[in-house]
């Protein structure tokens, strides 16, 4: 498991303890914390169990870079990532590990195949509707633009088998590197899977993300240019 973490003092040990329930035998439990001011990675360090490593990274943050380190140390051969805000339910680890240990390369906790379900129908405070339909919207574009196959390219939800990881790499920014990774996979051949799960709003702690419609709308555009971007390197055989 890698948990990448920024200021989630909130919500991180609930994690751990839900994730140790959920998978007794976790081999490790990889915490990314990118120097969070409000005491996250004592907080996880504190709990003491020997399979949790805490790595504080003290410069050059980000998502993607806190994510690669944590593939980088970890041992295991599948790795699993989620988001630390308790909007991706720990119980459903063991599904996106079954589908690895049936022969997928990468399964995918998934909003938009059927069972699984977006932000905004869940219960506790959902994200303002208009946030939840681009969201929805932005997905359908990148998979018309990318790979009918598949439908949540924003997920950030994922098992993957660290060998297909090692040879992928992660590139990108906050987000990017979800659709660049699954592009790849896909056109490289690797079998690649999607398992409904239904997401929680974030109930603690802040998100790091634009919450703004403009900031939103700005991040969609931005990855409509990714997609275009892969789109044109893939024509032009650089895959
Ligand atoms: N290590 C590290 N973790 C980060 C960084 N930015 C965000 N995270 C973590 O990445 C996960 C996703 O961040 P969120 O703030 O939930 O982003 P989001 O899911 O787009 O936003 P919400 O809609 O509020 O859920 C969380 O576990 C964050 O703590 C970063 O720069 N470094
Ligand atoms: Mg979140």
């Amino acid at each position: 498991m890698i948990l990448p973490t920024l200021n989630e003092a909130e919500n991180i040990v609930p994690l751990i303890d839900r994730l140790r329930a959920a998978v007794p035998g976790v081999h490790e439990i990889v915490v990314v914390d990118d120097a969070s001011t409000d005491g996250t990675a004592d907080l996880a360090a504190a709990i003491g169990d020997p399979r949790i490593r805490v790595e504080r990274r003290a410069s050059d943050p980000g998502l993607t870079k806190s994510l690669a380190h944590g593939a980088r140390v970890a041992t295991g051969d599948v790795l699993v990532w989620m988001d630390c805000d308790l909007s991706m339910p720990p119980e459903d680890v063991p599904r996106l590990l079954a589908e690895v240990a049936r022969g997928a390369d990468v399964a995918v906790g998934s909003r938009f195949v059927p069972g699984g379900r977006g932000k905004g129908d869940t219960g506790g405070t959902p994200d303002p509707q208009v946030t939840v339909f681009l969201s929805a919207a932005l997905n359908v574009g990148l998979r018309l633009l990318l790979d009918r196959r598949f439908r949540d390219w924003t997920s950030g939800f994922v098992a993957i088998r660290a060998e297909a990881l090692r040879s992928l790499g992660l590139r990108g920014d906050h987000g990017d590197y979800f659709i660049d990774l699954i592009y790849r996979a896909l056109r490289r051949g690797h079998r690649v899977v999607e398992i409904p799960y239904v997401i929680v709003p974030r109930r603690r702690g802040t998100s790091k993300t634009a919450s703004s419609l403009p900031g939103y709308v700005r991040r969609g555009l931005q990855y409509v240019r990714l997609a275009l971007s892969l789109r044109w390197a893939a024509l032009r055989g650089r895959f």
